[in-house]
């Protein structure tokens, strides 16, 4: 436990838990720095497979700690957003293990951009989400730019940022930005159920489709299917690969290693 963000390794999934919850597990600077830190020395980890993001008590996370813009030493919001906000989205996205987002309440603000930047998101029934930014007079931020039109579309990702409304679970699992809605007391369990499954399959395998579908974003159709080959070529000469037509061959569940 750091500043606010609790480390929990359980074998080869890592949980981490905003854990301010009296402020909706606001993020403070210190609670970035740790989220940042935890983030990469877990991208270093061989042996962790699979990540869990989630909140403490009600709510997933409120986005920027309001209380640290009283304080007269804050840093000016783009330094803050820079140095602070934009190596987390970076680490969450270029860790080679999948992230999921357990969303169990409010996601506001960049506490919103923290979940749309994870590879997977289930959210408990009475999750939410807020593109809080404009009630304070502020852009969407941490990457909720990019990543909410390609989630839900431009026209939507329009409505979301601009009226600001909150979205709920049902909702958000209908335009997509969520892929599971589970009742509250469910949503653990499916989390960590999900991450033993990813945590059972091909970590570098897994690590270059997470890469390739990022980069399926960008690029047309003939460099992504040049990207797939030259992957295959990777995936193919693995020992994972070899293990994967073992196990085929002789009827049995893989063990992989990751090499
Ligand atoms: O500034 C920069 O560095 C630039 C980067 C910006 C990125 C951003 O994230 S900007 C957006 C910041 N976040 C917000 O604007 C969200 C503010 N919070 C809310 O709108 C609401 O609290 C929620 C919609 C999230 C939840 O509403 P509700 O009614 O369920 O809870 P509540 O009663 O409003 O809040 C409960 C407590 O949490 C309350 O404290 P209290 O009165 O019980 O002592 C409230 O002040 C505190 N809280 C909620 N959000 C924040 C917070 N404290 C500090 N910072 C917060 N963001």
């Amino acid at each position: 436990m750091t500043d606010g963000l609790r480390v929990e390794v359980d074998g080869p999934v890592a949980t981490l838990t905003l854990d301010r919850p009296a402020a909706l597990n606001a993020l403070t600077v210190p609670v970035k720095v740790a989220l940042r830190e935890a983030l990469e020395s877990l991208a270093a980890d061989r042996g962790v497979r699979a990540v869990i993001l989630t909140g403490a008590g009600r709510a997933f996370c409120a986005g920027q700690d309001l209380a640290e813009r009283d304080e007269p030493d804050a840093a000016p919001l783009e330094v803050e957003v820079r140095e602070r906000y934009n190596p987390i989205i970076r680490a969450l996205r270029s860790m080679g293990q999948p992230v999921i987002a357990a969303v169990n309440g409010v996601a506001a603000g960049a506490g919103a951009s923290l979940a749309f930047a994870c590879d997977l998101r289930i959210a408990a029934e009475d999750a939410r989400f807020v593109l809080a930014f404009g009630r304070l007079g502020l852009v969407p931020d941490s990457g909720a730019t990019w990543f909410l039109p390609r989630l839900v579309g431009s026209g939507k990702a329009a409505e979301l940022a601009l009226v600001g409304d909150a979205v709920d679970a049902a909702e958000a699992l209908r335009l997509g930005l969520v892929s599971r809605v589970v009742p509250a007391e469910r949503l653990m369990d499916e989390a960590r159920a999900l991450a033993a499954k990813i945590a059972n399959g091909p970590p570098l395998a897994f690590a270059l489709t997470k890469g390739a579908l990022q980069r399926a974003m960008t690029i047309d159709l003939d460099e992504a299917l040049e990207g797939e080959a030259k992957l295959q070529g990777i995936a193919g000469a693995s020992a994972d690969h070899a293990e994967g037509l073992a196990a085929f061959r002789e009827k049995r569940p893989p063990r992989f290693t990751g090499r």
